[in-house]
């Protein structure tokens, strides 16, 4: 009996007496361990008479849920106690900025893309994306580029093995498929023959076999197509004017149209903005010099009737410059091969913030 007072009132000191759960946990095994003090008790019921083992086991039984009660208090307060602690010592300020090292910067492509999108899109253009690997059909026969183009030589495309069906494959030279596609397209149609126009742009990569200082064999490009009943030079000049002046920030940036060729425009026109040369570096604006910044023309009636149009109805204009040739000219980088070299450092002089609003 007084055995049984005695175990109570150690077992709940030693579990009030607890100052952390490590402490809790040795009382708990002190008493209802192996070799604790009521499992001792426990072990002893076997020897007593059956009248007085019910009698002591339901008392022992008691204890043991008083005990394990008071465990469970302990140890909530505890837990709760040592959350408040860690709570107190482990303060997080999330007022405080980012560390530097982790922030990551957009590559000048990116950003130039970025550009692109702001600027035709504020004249209505919308982005218009497809395949990197292409059927010899949409890359050069719907773009009136004959089999014995120069164009199509083995030392400017890279070919792919044909498909099952014998169709041959390219890595696309230019995105002009891209445009062949979206005329060709169903929704398309219907849309100009409800009285809409089209006008897309079309970044992406694509690639030739080339490569030094200023050309590399993947490479990015984004051409422009509108296509409507009435356009004309006028228009496809207005557009490019706009857009050269709104990309390099110089509002009255010299412009200049050249007679050119492209198998997909007829006629065609290369586009020079103003410039000059100081000490060896390029300066665009006015000036006395001239660099040449983009192809372009008025598509080719047997281009639009290769993308399912009637050219006696739809007339249109396209075209297309090199992203990271504008990228480079724009903010000053001399060579092309750094654009693919992933090198961080490269990356944090030249790369842009992100969270840096496009125009
Ligand atoms: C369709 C109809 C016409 C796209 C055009 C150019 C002129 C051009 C080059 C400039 C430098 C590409 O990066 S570069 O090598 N491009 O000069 N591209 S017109 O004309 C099209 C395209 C698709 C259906």
């Amino acid at each position: 009996m007084s055995d049984l007072s005695t175990i109570r009132s150690e077992a709940l000191s030693a579990v009030e007496a607890a100052a952390d759960l490590a402490a809790l946990d040795a009382a708990r095994v002190s008493v209802l361990g192996k070799k604790g003090s009521v499992t001792g008790l426990m072990k002893t019921l076997g020897a007593l008479a059956p009248e007085e083992r019910k009698e002591f086991g339901a008392r022992v039984n008691q204890l043991k849920g008083e005990i394990e009660t008071a465990l469970e208090a302990r140890k909530g307060m505890l837990s709760s106690s040592a959350l408040a602690a860690r709570l107190a010592s482990e303060k997080i300020d999330v007022s405080l900025p980012v560390r530097p090292e982790a922030q990551g910067t957009v590559h000048p492509i990116g950003q130039v893309m970025d550009e692109l999108a702001g600027i035709f899109g504020d004249m209505g253009f919308t982005w218009a994306e497809g395949p990197d690997i292409e059927d010899d059909w949409h890359n050069f026969t719907a773009l009136n580029i004959p089999p014995d183009h120069p164009a199509r030589q083995m030392q400017d495309t890279f070919y792919l093995p044909p498909r099952a069906d014998g169709t041959p494959m390219v890595l696309r030279t230019h995105t002009s498929p891209v445009q062949a596609r979206t005329m060709l397209s169903k929704d398309v149609q219907k849309m100009l023959a409800d009285g809409g126009s089209l006008r897309i742009i079309v970044p992406g990569r694509t690639y030739r076999i080339d490569s030094d200082a200023t050309h590399a064999p993947m490479f990015h490009q984004v051409e422009g197509l509108v296509i409507d009943r009435g356009t004309h030079m006028g228009h496809l000049k207005g557009c490019l004017v706009d857009f050269c002046r709104a990309f390099f920030e110089i509002d009255d940036l010299p412009l200049r149209f050249r007679p050119s060729y492209f198998p997909f425009t007829e006629p065609s026109a290369e586009v020079d903005i103003g410039c000059s040369w100081k000490d060896g570096e390029l300066r665009i604006g006015a000036g006395d010099s001239w660099l040449e910044i983009l192809g372009s023309g008025m598509v080719h009636p047997r281009v639009i009737a290769n993308c399912g149009l009637d050219p006696a109805i739809y007339q249109g204009f396209a075209f297309g410059m090199g992203i990271d040739r504008i990228a480079m000219l724009k903010y000053g980088i001399n060579d092309l091969r750094a654009f693919f070299d992933a090198d961080l450092r490269w990356l944090r002089n030249y790369g842009f913030s992100a969270l840096e609003m496009p125009r």
